[in-house]
């Protein structure tokens, strides 16, 4: 890629190093937790924050009197084990957070953001929790404390220097609980700027596009208990087993009730294969539970393909049975059926199966599933959602869905499986681009102040404003935008060009390093610390993957006296801005909980009594897809959408990547160098591939190779990979996020959702320099 000058002179690393460490290749592992990740978690756990803080803090994960986990999305029970109702993964992610290594000014006057750069984001993350408010001023290397009140005083400065609002890009990441969540985004419409980009933008945004259009919401319809009694499950583009590792004991329960469950994924991956429930005696001693009936081993980005081979089978069946498919619901509930059929009708069949890379036989079971079927539920996540037709890909599951009538009934329905503990929570309560009317209505009538009527930035838009040198402040809560969002080279240039970055953050990551002219870092608590005021413990809500919204209320003492909530925080920097004169009273809302709540139950939709309502098992947010109430879709009916193929103009040497997470990963925080599930021991830098295709250039087990991709005549590089022979399909590869988001174009996105391409990314692999 042609390289800009930059207008800065600290020379810090954007990617990290790209050496190795000792790689072990074993066997990928086909039995999924069990007593061997109890094992993983609690070493983890005592390592890092000491017995005695992790056991009183394990058992009040989950807990309706302690905190909400702070990994995955997942639903808890409405009731919760008493003992253990966490997974190996909530434990890695409590310790993590909870760990005892602490840093603070010391640590930054010893090291420079140019030395901290060089370090891998494993290293970077564990040095611990980060304890004070600090400061990088302009062309200083090292970061200094400052106090909070300056802090707040600097940002609100900025703010006025703007020519205008939208010089202002606030992003958020998961984490946050509705409270703070909400607070920012009010305070970014009341300062004139809807530029709210989030995670959400790179994860399930797709989801929710494709879901309004066709059934009025963008959320799932199904309640957990809806998994036990479902009679088939497709699980499509999740690896459940390592990043929603207890949506296997829901699983389990649906398997011994007789349904089935369908795994459609271009990897088998190890906890749909044999899964040892570790909450449950026999679950440990015994062989486990075989989890999939079948696994259809997809090629990356055919879902498509597979889905119309499904649906032509099913309507040939319908023809002859005349009750394959739903017709009274069809006919109630939804429109574009005869188009529909109509279109399935162009398809060559043998073309579309060759497309999809699996076997037909194996396809004709999954068919006899769903005809005799009609409960169905369908789980998807990052490998429907991360492609240029990822939009028309959920489209087409959902066909499948309305079809069979499998919407707004028990134990049927769509489940994208949330990713960030609070992503969804937080879109609820106002983090969006977007604009909605009626929210903004209710903000004049409740708030007392007018928000903006024009769109905003998501993170696609954030980072080209950034590059293109339209936004001055770019404040985070949370997250680690440089690693999380592609075209890592872009995406660096993009935020150095800032004259201000604020991080809101729990620990350090490269954004950190990586920064604006002057950058800041706020330090927060974390969910499972005590956040305490005159003497009175607070707690604050999160809506998990269906709907629910729950207290959590931190139980640990906090890793600093000098940390503040992001609550706290975002009312400071709103106080400070306003310096009281504004319609809200931001500052008297950072103090009282309970009156952002008050405010959240008029301005968020569907919230109701939320601060009496979310205790215990918290209460369901309102659902019109479960209650088969389309009226808000333009003709009042459930949409049968048709969807175009995927079109991947390959070249001869070209492969589609898939970058995705390891076992010990969330996200861009890398826990460990390990991925016990795919067999892979101490190295992130592994390249998985097929070994034909191996054959086919040459390579041997752990040769090095470099990839590259080409986009609009940019190449784009990511070097130093170890080829590791895989069962995946041929022509796909697979590695993991952060470490390829440098080949991931920036401007490439999902039409409609503009969620970037990270799991179709087209690439040629080069030996590196140096091999044979
Ligand atoms: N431990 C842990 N838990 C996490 C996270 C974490 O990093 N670590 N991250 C959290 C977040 S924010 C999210 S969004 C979720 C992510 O959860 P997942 O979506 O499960 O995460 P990925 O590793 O991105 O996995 C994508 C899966 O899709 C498959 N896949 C890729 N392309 C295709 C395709 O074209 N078709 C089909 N059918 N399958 C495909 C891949 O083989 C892989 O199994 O997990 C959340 N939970
Ligand atoms: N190539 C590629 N890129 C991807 C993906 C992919 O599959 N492939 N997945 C995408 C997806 S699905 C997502 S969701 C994004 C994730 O994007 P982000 O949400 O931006 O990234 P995270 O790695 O989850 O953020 C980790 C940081 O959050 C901070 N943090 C942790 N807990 C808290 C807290 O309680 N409060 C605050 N304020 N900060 C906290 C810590 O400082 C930590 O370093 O990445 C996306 N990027
Ligand atoms: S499944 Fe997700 S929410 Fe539940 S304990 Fe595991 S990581 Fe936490
Ligand atoms: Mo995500």
């Amino acid at each position: 890629m042609k390289e800009e000058p930059i207008t800065f002179t600290r020379n810090v690393s954007h990617r990290g190093p790209d050496d190795f460490s000792n790689l072990k290749i074993k066997e990928p592992m086909r039995i999924a937790a069990g007593t061997e990740g109890i094992y993983h978690a609690l070493k983890h756990s005592f390592k890092e924050m000491g017995v005695t803080r992790s056991i009183p803090a394990l058992f009040k994960m989950n807990q309706k009197d302690g905190f909400d986990c702070p990994s995955c999305a997942w639903p808890d029970p409405e009731h919760p084990s008493p003992i253990a109702e966490y997974c190996e993964n909530g434990a890695k992610a409590l310790a993590d957070e909870a760990t005892t290594s602490h840093i603070g000014k010391e640590f930054f006057a010893k090291y420079s953001v140019e030395e901290l750069s060089r370090l891998s984001d494993y290293q970077i993350n564990a040095f611990g929790r980060l304890t004070e408010p600090l400061i990088l001023k302009a062309n200083s290397l090292h970061y200094e404390p400052i106090s909070w009140e300056e802090s707040y005083q600097l940002i609100a400065k900025h703010l006025h220097n703007m020519n205008n609002p939208d010089e202002a890009i606030f992003y958020t990441s998961g984490r946050s609980s509705n409270e703070a969540a909400f607070l920012y985004g009010m305070f970014a419409r009341a300062l004139g700027t809807n530029n709210l980009p989030d995670c959400s933008n790179m994860c399930h945004e797709s989801s929710g596009v494709a879901l309004s259009e066709t059934l009025g919401i963008g959320k799932g319809s199904v309640k957990l208990e809806d998994f036990y009694e479902a009679e088939v499950i497709l699980i499509a583009g999740q690896n459940p087993g390592t990043n929603h590792p207890r949506m296997l004991n829901a699983l389990e329960k649906c398997k011994k009730n007789g349904g089935r469950i369908v795994s459609i994924n271009p990897l088998l991956e190890s906890g749909l294969v044999n899964f040892k429930n570790p909450q449950s005696v026999k679950g440990m001693l015994g062989g486990g539970t075989q989890l999939a009936d079948i696994h259809l081993p997809v090629k990356i980005n055919q879902d498509i393909a597979l889905i119309k081979v499904i649906l032509v089978k099913l309507k040939e069946l319908d023809r002859e049975k005349g009750d394959v498919f739903d017709h009274s619901f069809i006919r109630e509930f939804t429109e574009g059926y005869d188009a529909l059929m109509a279109d399935l009708e162009q398809y060559e069949l043998s073309q579309l199966i060759e497309m999809t890379g699996v076997g037909e036989p194996a396809i004709d079971q999954v068919v006899d599933y769903l005809a005799n079927a009609e409960k169905i539920i369908i789980c998807w996540a990052m490998g429907l959602t991360q492609h240029k037709n990822s939009v028309a890909t959920i489209k087409e599951y959902v066909n499948l869905l309305l079809l069979k009538g499998a919407i707004g009934k028990p134990n049927s329905g769509t489940c994208p499986v949330r990713g960030h503990s609070n992503v969804q929570g937080d879109r609820s309560v106002g983090i969006m681009h977007y604009i909605n009317p009626a929210l903004n209505q209710r903000i004049e009538k409740h708030l007392g102040f007018k928000a903006p009527e024009h769109e905003g930035v998501d993170v696609v838009g954030a980072m080209k404003a950034m590059h293109e040198g339209k936004a001055k402040v770019f404040m985070c809560l949370g997250g680690n935008f440089l690693m999380a969002a592609s075209d890592t080279d872009y995406t660096a240039k993009a935020i150095q060009k800032c004259d201000l970055t604020v991080q809101v953050s729990t620990k350090l990551n490269r954004t950190h390093l990586v920064t604006g002219k002057t950058a800041v870092i706020l330090p927060t608590l974390g969910r499972s610390e005590k956040d305490i005021q005159h003497g009175k413990e607070r707690e604050v809500t999160t809506e998990n993957s269906m709907g629910r919204v729950r207290a959590s209320k931190g139980v640990l003492k906090p890793a600093s006296e000098d940390l503040k909530s992001e609550i706290e925080i975002v009312s400071g920097i709103a106080h400070a801005y306003f310096k009281g004169d504004h319609a809200v009273n931001w500052k008297e809302m950072g103090e009282d909980y309970d009156l952002i709540r008050e405010k959240i139950d008029l301005v968020a939709k569907g919230f109701n009594k939320t601060a009496e309502r979310a205790k215990g098992v918290g209460y369901y947010l309102p659902n019109n897809a479960r209650e088969r109430d389309f009226k808000k879709l333009p003709n009042g009916r459930a949409k049968i959408t048709l969807n175009p193929l995927p079109d991947h103009q390959l070249a001869k040497d070209e492969f589609i990547l898939m970058t995705i997470r390891s076992h010990d990963q969330f996200n861009t925080t890398i826990y460990g160098m390990d991925d016990r599930y795919r067999g892979i021991y101490n190295e992130r830098r592994v390249l998985f591939m097929n070994i034909k295709d191996m054959k086919a250039l040459h390579l041997n087990k752990e040769d090095i190779v470099n990839l590259n991709s080409t986009y609009d005549g940019i190449k784009r590089e990511a070097y130093n990979f170890k080829v590791v022979p895989y069962d995946i399909p041929q022509g796909n590869l697979a590695a993991y996020f952060p470490e390829t988001n440098p080949l991931v174009p920036f401007n490439h996105f999902a039409d409609h959702s503009r969620t970037p391409i990270s799991k179709s990314v087209r690439v040629r692999i080069s030996r590196a320099e140096g091999q044979a």
